[in-house]
């Protein structure tokens, strides 16, 4: 029983320690409005070794997946990725219009200002999982960015195209 309880101690502790190799910054969720289903989280994440961003959740929201948008022709289209790949020492930018995480399913309204918990779990070369927990903080633009900026939420409704309970129109 001892045994057991020293062993967990160890996980949790090499858990933390990778945790620290990996830098988010600029992390904030966009604000909801009574009734949305779906909303976008982004940040940058910085990985010292490479790995993989294999889950992301949150007790807020049903379904949490790893979405890119792209041009397929004249089309912003999105998908769910299974994984995203963070190379060494290299920022990879969740941001509106490129790769995001998609809250769906929401439990609740996230007003502006409010705290969202969101847990991220990586997965290194050797298969080795980490997790890390954030709190991001809700807001309509990225915090710091001019509010011109706003403008990206017109690309994200094509959430719409393949999230019929996704963003209302606007
Ligand atoms: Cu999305």
């Amino acid at each position: 029983m001892k045994l057991k309880l020293l062993a967990a101690t160890l996980v949790l502790a090499s858990g933390a320690l990778f945790a620290q190799t990996i830098e988010v910054t600029g992390a904030w969720v966009r604000t909801t409005v009574k009734g949305q289903q779906a909303t976008g989280a982004f940040m940058n994440i910085t990985a010292r070794e490479a790995v993989r961003l294999v889950g992301v959740s949150s007790p807020v929201a049903g379904v949490v997946e790893v979405h890119e948008m792209k041009m397929e022709g004249d089309v912003m289209k999105m998908r769910a990725v299974p994984s995203l790949d963070l190379p060494a020492g290299q920022t990879v930018q969740l941001k509106p219009g490129g790769y995001h995480v998609m809250m769906m399913d929401l439990k609740q309204a996230l007003p502006k200002g409010s705290m969202v918990p969101l847990t991220l779990v990586f997965k290194d070369a050797k298969g080795t999982e980490s997790k890390l927990e954030l709190k991001l903080p809700v807001s309509v633009v990225a915090p710091g960015s001019m509010p011109g900026m706003a403008h990206g939420m017109t690309n994200h409704s094509a959430h719409d195209v393949v999230a019929p309970q996704g963003e209302p129109k606007q």
